[in-house]
């Protein structure tokens, strides 16, 4: 899997996929990435992105003959997407991240200040996904979640042990509740049928502590 990530703070990105599961993928060569700044795009001498709203109103605005030209500097493969991070998109579910993870490449562009000039959607015609209700500074943290989430749904980014088969998702119900050493923590102790070894009792306990988590967190998962 390819990531061109369009952003005016490569660094960001870079800095992120430097770390944990994330470098190991891209060491191991199953996740390459790669960003361009619009800012090197630009063609006059003060290297400006943005400018002010048409209208009025606050902010600036970005431009679109940087956003533009820097999209098209990108090689584009076969079976590649496009994806603008902005709070008007798609919310991001695990369906979506599957589904993203079947495609050869992926392009994001990431937004700051008050957000894209229209055109930039209208030419490039983006799919537009978004993390959630809320909004950011800037498209980068979502970006990042869209590489984190993709990069391990593929294969050999992930350990046996680690495996995104029991993830919660996987099958739509939230995890059950992890214990580690030691037994006994400030009083708190481990719940006992962990310790029996028998791994029926174990495997029933943690589906039920799944379904009743569920249902008292997110029961609108539960349909
Ligand atoms: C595109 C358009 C994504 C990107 C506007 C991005 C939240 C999410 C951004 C903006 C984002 C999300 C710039 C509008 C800052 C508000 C970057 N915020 N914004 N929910 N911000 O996924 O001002």
């Amino acid at each position: 899997m390819r990531f061109d990530v369009l952003t005016l703070f490569p660094e960001m990105v870079e800095n992120y996929c430097n770390f944990s599961i994330l470098k190991r993928a891209v060491d191991a060569g199953v996740v390459e990435l790669n960003t361009v700044n619009p800012r090197d795009f630009t063609l006059d001498k003060h290297k400006k992105v943005d400018d002010t709203p048409y209208g009025g109103g606050a902010g600036m605005v970005l431009m679109p003959q940087p956003y533009v030209d820097a999209y098209e500097s990108v090689q584009q493969l076969e079976n590649s997407v496009t994806i603008m991070l902005s709070p008007q998109g798609e919310p991001l579910k695990e369906n979506l991240v599957n589904d993203l993870a079947q495609y050869d490449q992926i392009i994001m562009l990431c937004g700051h200040y008050e957000g894209f000039d229209e055109r930039i959607r209208d030419i490039i015609n983006p799919r537009e996904i978004s993390l959630g209700d809320f909004v950011l500074t800037g498209g980068e943290l979502p970006a990042l979640c869209v590489i984190d989430a993709v990069s391990r749904k593929l294969e050999g980014t992930l350990g046996k042990i680690e495996s995104a088969q029991d993830d919660s998702f996987a099958d739509g119900l939230l995890e059950y509740p992890q214990y580690t050493k030691p037994r006994e923590y400030r009083g708190l102790k481990v719940p006992e049928v962990l310790l029996n070894g028998n791994h029926k009792e174990i495997n029933e306990y943690r589906y039920s502590e799944r379904l009743k988590r569920t249902r008292e967190r997110r029961p609108d998962l539960l349909h």
